[in-house]
């Protein structure tokens, strides 16, 4: 009876102590009280000598008994304490599959890099390399090189950013071509693209102080004027449609002799006039010539075996026309505004 008191006592703490076991800290520092060392349990067990033999099996029955119940409490305690940690963190990382999920902002080409990327696939197919160089270059490879020796009127019409008096922004894309023709030791014939940007001092609705050029050029023997018509109107029919005609007018320029700029029918009227054409039914894409014996022969080429053709177009014109942009200066201010119209739809 007595030892029923004693065995419902201890059990009565531990369940009031149990009340305010929040955490497994608390769960131990409990089990100590009970168990530990100098615990309640432990302590009655050590009352075991004084307990006379024939009432000692009875008392090792009746502590047992109480370490049992102890400890399926406290594992019952430790479970709860186990669930409501693992509610709390569920609750927590609860996710809310009834939100709409966040657009992502998907790039697109520039209008740029299509109009580069749709021609260097074509000179690609027709056997050209595509060829780039620095945007800083020397005034030897951007001019002299090119028959504008210092002082050449003609220099003023490609005026750029000069750096020092031998570095520059180049003004075209032209001393590429010279590097590649100086860096043929052998002197073998070429066929390249030089697509890339451009500087000049020029700042209005039609003239950027960047832009960008594409400029060939092919060195071989028994190459013609007739060759270069071929391969332009190839060229303008592949991006304007089938249906262009082209026309070549005589010009100068001091890198090729005979020049020529050359204009396509124009694709907004089919050439019987209108405001974009001006009412001439045609419009001017690019200069062009058969190469000046002279440029040949300074970048090594000996124009008595080798003759050859350059053309070079502004092609931010062909952008221009292309998806009906009125100033240029948009296609280089980075306007997400601008840009996005030129979503690709084709490849979503
Ligand atoms: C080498 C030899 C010749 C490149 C050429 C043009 C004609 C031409 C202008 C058109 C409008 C520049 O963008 S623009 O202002 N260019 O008319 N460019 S032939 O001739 C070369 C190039 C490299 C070695």
């Amino acid at each position: 009876m007595e030892k029923n008191m004693e065995r419902e006592n201890i059990i009565k703490k531990l369940e009031n102590e149990l009340k305010n076991v929040k955490t497994k800290n608390d769960l131990a520092t409990l089990k100590a009280e009970f168990l530990g060392k100098n615990g309640i349990v432990t302590n009655l067990s050590l009352k075991m000598k004084e307990i006379p033999n024939e009432e000692k099996k009875e008392y090792g029955k009746f502590l047992n008994e109480i370490k049992v119940l102890v400890l399926e409490k406290i594992e019952a305690k430790n479970t709860d304490i186990e669930k409501n940690e693992l509610e709390t963190k569920l609750n927590s990382e609860k996710i809310d599959i009834t939100l709409p999920a966040r657009r992502s902002l998907k790039g697109s080409i520039h209008p740029m890099t299509r109009i580069v990327e749709e021609l260097e696939d074509l000179f690609v197919s027709m056997g050209y390399d595509v060829v780039s160089g620095p945007e800083i270059d020397t005034d030897l490879n951007c001019f002299t090189k090119l028959n504008l020796p210092a002082g050449h009127p003609a220099r003023d019409a490609q005026d750029t950013f000069y750096l020092d008096d031998d570095y520059l922004l180049r003004p075209h894309t032209s001393p590429a071509q010279v590097r590649t023709m100086e860096a043929n030791t052998l002197k073998e014939p070429i066929r390249i693209v030089c697509p890339g940007k451009v500087y000049r001092r020029d700042d209005d609705a039609t003239h950027s102080h960047q832009f960008m050029q594409f400029e060939g050029l092919v060195v071989g023997e028994n190459i013609s004027l007739a060759d270069l018509k071929g391969t332009l109107e190839l060229f303008a029919k592949k991006l304007l449609g089938e249906k262009t005609k082209v026309r070549f007018r005589p010009s100068y320029f001091p890198f090729t002799e005979p020049s020529c700029e050359v204009d396509v029918t124009c694709f907004k009227c089919g050439g019987k006039g209108c405001s974009l054409c001006k009412q001439t039914g045609w419009i001017e894409v690019l200069g062009a010539g058969v190469v000046h014996p002279n440029v040949l022969r300074m970048s090594g080429y000996d124009p008595e075996k080798y003759t050859g053709f350059a053309f070079g177009p502004g092609i931010d014109r062909f952008a221009m026309f292309k998806y009906g942009i009125t100033d240029i200066r948009q296609i280089y201010t980075n306007d997400i505004r601008f840009l996005e119209q030129f979503d690709r739809k084709d490849v979503e």
